[in-house]
């Protein structure tokens, strides 16, 4: 069964979320940047910032080593739907937290929840998704999710769409993931713990 559609038919969905976006946008331009310079023993002066920037240097991807992304997938849209999931499983080794994602298919992506309100499934943006130290924590259909919006056209099975991912570390450096999404299938209801052995 898919929450998603049971209480709300896409289309609001994608209205419900592009009132949203513009908070959502703002974040996403102050985490674009990985600012973990001081792993080259770098004073993090506004300077050295802005050359790497310019030379579109990614400094050491500290968080990225901290981070194990499983199964990322997208769930298949059809012919003029706006929106769609997209869910993996995280664990940080450490402890950080998604603030934020990013990707070239969707005009908006925000993370979102879903929660019991009342008796009703509800969906809702949610601005930090904490990954605790070793604790998998898993976006999947009818829990948290990246909600892709917006889309700039179908996403069909079989189709890779690439996400950026803001995940801030110990050190509240945020640094942007990159992450390879396999699209499936649009009735895809769950994600399989590993893909399957032939
Ligand atoms: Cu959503």
């Amino acid at each position: 069964m898919e929450p998603e559609t049971l209480t709300q038919p896409p289309e609001s969905d994608a209205l419900a979320c592009d009132i949203l976006s513009r908070r959502a946008a703002q974040v996403h331009i102050y985490n674009r940047f990985p600012q973990t310079l001081k792993e080259y023993g770098l004073k993090t002066s506004a300077n050295i910032l802005s050359l790497a920037m310019l030379l579109g240097m990614s400094p050491l991807a500290a968080v990225a080593a901290d981070l194990d992304i499983k199964d990322p997938w997208v769930r298949g849209t059809v012919s003029g739907q706006q929106a769609t999931g997209a869910f993996m499983e995280i664990t940080s080794k450490s402890g950080a937290v998604l603030v934020g994602a990013a990707s070239p298919a969707a005009g908006v992506s925000e993370i979102h929840e879903m929660k019991m309100d009342g008796g009703v499934m509800k969906m809702r943006a949610i601005p930090r998704l904490d990954l605790p130290a070793g604790k998998p924590v898993v976006l999947g259909p009818g829990g948290y999710h990246v909600m892709l919006m917006s889309l700039k056209q179908p996403l069909k099975k079989g189709d890779t769409v690439p996400l950026t991912l803001q995940v801030e570390g110990k050190d509240k450096q945020v640094e942007s993931i990159k992450v390879e999404a396999k699209v499936r299938d649009l009735t895809a209801s769950a994600a399989p713990a590993t893909e399957p052995k032939h």
